[in-house]
């Protein structure tokens, strides 16, 4: 496929130079978790492009933000999504090809494919962060190699592993610590196209998967839907799952009390890891040893980890202090954005924003630095973004967005606002407005109307205090 992909771009693009390899050409591509996302991304690998794997959940607007940012030359869409590109790409003039041609195309092959050295690019995942719009990550194929090494060897990953891919294909977890994981270690993965408790059920109770990996979210809906199945079904999952392997948490805090619950339906400990999509992942708890519930765990090989106050000093274990990470799984750049790379760096340090104390080695996370950023059902989302927009709404004169602690998502997004005028804005309404311009896992799922937004004396919003309020 990848020799299709070169032919293809050549042919549409007109570009001599991309005869023999994309270049770090970027081909965005929006299909659904499964065989044609695999054959997809490993053919823009071997073809020498930057793969930027699109969100399935995403609106036009959020999807014509990625294709402008990276400067796609190609777009690939299975048909089930090409609706929402068609008019993208016909106003930028992109290319868009049918992922279902590609996949069946026995066209003509170059002859030989380009050898890609490992400092190149090789993919752009989009978070979101302290800035209004999501950054590009950009990570090379030596990044990549690294955290995949790193992995499989903690978790012992076998070929003789069989897991089922629940995650969206846009982001670290299920991209690398899933399907790469899988794939190098000639493991099995089976692909979900959207996390679905009774499914998810159904492939556990088989006896035929060995690793599962998931966030806190998903743990939290599958323990209820154990709850909700008869007695005998019971016993027959849970002796199931028994006979698994191994079972990982990450992306967000895992509540105690979801972990005790899994442990009394299943028999395993979860194993909690911490990770981000600038440097991969970074702690975890052991393979072999004791799970320290509530906590991440210790460094993983090769991860260099320090914990600093706010001038940058080190800080006794006891200390809260903001983790700072080195290691080769890093992250390359923000793509086009030297600036905000610098400044996510100090002396060569990564710094997370994320707060953690430790005991006898054993990193526990506090928390986060900035009251902006949101983790709901493992998302990152950024409050600023969803202001942004929602102030384009004609009924609200100011509004801040926060994260509700919340015992199934972990946070929920919530808005306070201010009414333009005396109509307040209905939450479904203002949803339904916002549907077409945010992700739908960014919509807030709870609305407060305030006279004034609390704010302090410098005339910021305090945002711990509407917490409260809501
Ligand atoms: C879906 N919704 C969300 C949401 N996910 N709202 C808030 N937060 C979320 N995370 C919305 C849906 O759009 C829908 O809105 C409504 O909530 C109910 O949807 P659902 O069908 O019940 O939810 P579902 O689609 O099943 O999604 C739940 C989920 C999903 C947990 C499966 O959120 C998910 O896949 N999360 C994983 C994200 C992930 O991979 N993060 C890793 C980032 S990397 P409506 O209005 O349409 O009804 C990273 C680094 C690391 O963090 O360490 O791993
Ligand atoms: P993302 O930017 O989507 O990759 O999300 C990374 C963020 O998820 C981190 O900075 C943490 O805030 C959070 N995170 C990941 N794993 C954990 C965990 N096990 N416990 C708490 N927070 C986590």
């Amino acid at each position: 496929m990848a020799g299709q992909l070169l032919a293809r771009l050549l042919a549409e693009s007109g570009d001599p130079r991309r005869r023999d390899d994309l270049g770090e050409a970027r081909v965005a591509f929006l299909v659904p978790p499964g065989r044609s996302y695999v054959a997809l991304q490993w053919a823009i690998w071997r073809a020498g492009g930057v793969a930027v794997p699109l969100c399935t959940a995403h609106p036009a607007a959020e999807l014509d933000y990625v294709l402008e940012d990276t400067e796609a030359v190609l777009v690939v869409a299975a048909s089930s999504f090409a609706g929402r590109l068609v008019p993208l790409c016909e106003r930028r003039g992109l290319p868009l090809l049918a992922a279902e041609d590609l996949l069946t195309d026995r066209g003509e092959r170059p002859s030989s494919l380009p050898q890609v050295v490992d400092t190149r690019r090789a993919m752009i995942l989009y978070t979101s962060g302290t800035t209004s719009r999501p950054k590009g990550v950009v990570w090379t194929h030596a990044g990549l190699t690294a955290q995949v090494k790193t992995l499989t060897t903690a978790w012992g990953w076998r070929d003789d592993d069989c897991t089922l891919c629940v995650l969206p294909l846009h982001h670290v977890h299920g991209i690398v610590n899933v399907l790469t994981c899988a794939l190098w270690s000639g493991a099995c993965c089976e692909l979900l196209a959207k996390f679905d408790t009774e499914a998810v059920w159904d492939r556990l109770g088989s006896g035929e998967l060995t690793l599962f990996m998931a966030v806190p979210t998903i743990y939290y809906r599958l323990i209820r839907g154990w709850e909700a199945k008869a007695p005998a079904e019971r016993e027959r999952l849970s002796a199931a799952t028994r006979r698994m392997r191994l079972m990982v948490s990450g992306s967000a805090a895992l509540p105690v009390r979801t972990l005790e619950r899994w442990r009394e339906i299943t028999g395993h400990t979860l194993l909690e890891r911490y990770g981000m999509t600038e440097i991969g992942m970074a702690l975890s708890n052991p393979l072999v040893g004791e799970r320290v519930a509530g906590a991440v765990g210790s460094p993983l090989p090769g991860v260099e980890i320090q914990r600093v106050d706010r001038k940058g000093r080190r800080v006794a274990d006891d200390q809260p202090g903001e983790i700072e990470v080195r290691g080769p799984g890093l992250f390359r750049e923000y793509w086009r954005q030297p600036q905000a790379t610098a400044a996510s760096f100090r002396d060569g340090w990564f710094r997370t924003g994320d707060v953690a104390v430790v005991e006898k080695g054993i990193y526990r996370i506090l928390g986060r630095a900035s009251v902006d950023i949101i983790k709901s059902g493992g998302y990152k989302i950024s409050a600023l973004e969803i202001e942004a927009e929602l102030r384009d709404h004609p009924q609200i004169a100011d509004c801040a967005v926060v994260g509700i602690p919340d015992p199934e998502w972990g946070e929920r997004v919530g808005v306070a606002l201010v009414c333009a005028g005396d109509e307040e804005p209905e939450l479904d309404e203002l949803r339904t407005w916002a549907r077409e311009r945010l992700a739908t896992y960014k919509l807030p799922s709870r609305l407060l109307v305030v006279d004034e937004l609390p704010r302090n004396v410098l005339g910021k919003v305090t945002k711990l205090a509407l917490v409260e309020r809501f």
